[in-house]
């Protein structure tokens, strides 16, 4: 079985993005490394995939603000974001996919995640929406197109000062051995 798990590259100005880093910590994957930028991530995602034909997709972002590691329920067909991403692109009110459905339930175990994550002492909850922004739109686009016999989703993470990134990394390491599980 292979998991590929992607982080995004530092954004709003700073230095470090703690998903990139958490990612690099996880043994046993492949880890990829994915632009802020609508018009990229979700291509630059696709090609990973068909490098290295994963049975598990989990992509990874910072949450700044949230203080526990939340694997997102849902991705929603809009974009609606609050800064320029790093290509100075800013979206507003518009769909992901003018065509696609409203939404997509993500393909991970998310409360079993949840449930593992906490009882290894690491904060952890459900998350019922990943924004509006980049993450977003990656995973919605990530769940449009993985096929049958790949299990695909999203976690968001806390900044390293919330959460150090050895625990959001252990934390990870749960989430894939929970899904491989499955
Ligand atoms: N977090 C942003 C985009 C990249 C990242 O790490 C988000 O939550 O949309």
């Amino acid at each position: 079985m292979t998991t590929l798990l992607t982080g995004f590259e530092p954004f709003d100005g700073a230095a470090t993005n703690s998903s990139w880093e958490a990612v690099q910590r996880v043994d046993g994957v492949v880890t990829g490394l994915l632009p802020v930028e609508f018009g990229r991530a979700s291509v630059v995602l696709a090609d990973l995939i068909a490098q290295h034909r994963p049975d598990v997709v989990i992509a990874v972002g910072l949450a700044d603000g949230r203080t526990a590691i939340t694997p997102e329920r849902v991705a929603i067909n809009l974009t609606d974001a609050r800064i320029p991403d790093n290509a100075g692109d800013q979206p507003r009110d518009l769909p992901v996919d003018p065509d696609g459905p409203a939404a997509y339930f993500s393909g991970l175990p998310v409360r079993a995640i949840a449930d593992a994550i906490s009882a290894a002492g690491i904060p952890a909850q459900v998350s019922l929406s990943a924004g509006a922004y980049v993450c977003n739109a990656v995973m919605y686009r990530l769940l449009a197109s993985v096929g049958p016999g790949v299990t695909a989703g999203f976690i968001h993470v806390p900044s390293e000062r919330d959460l150090p990134v050895d625990e959001i990394a252990r934390g990870l390491a749960i989430a894939v051995a929970v899904t491989l599980e499955r």
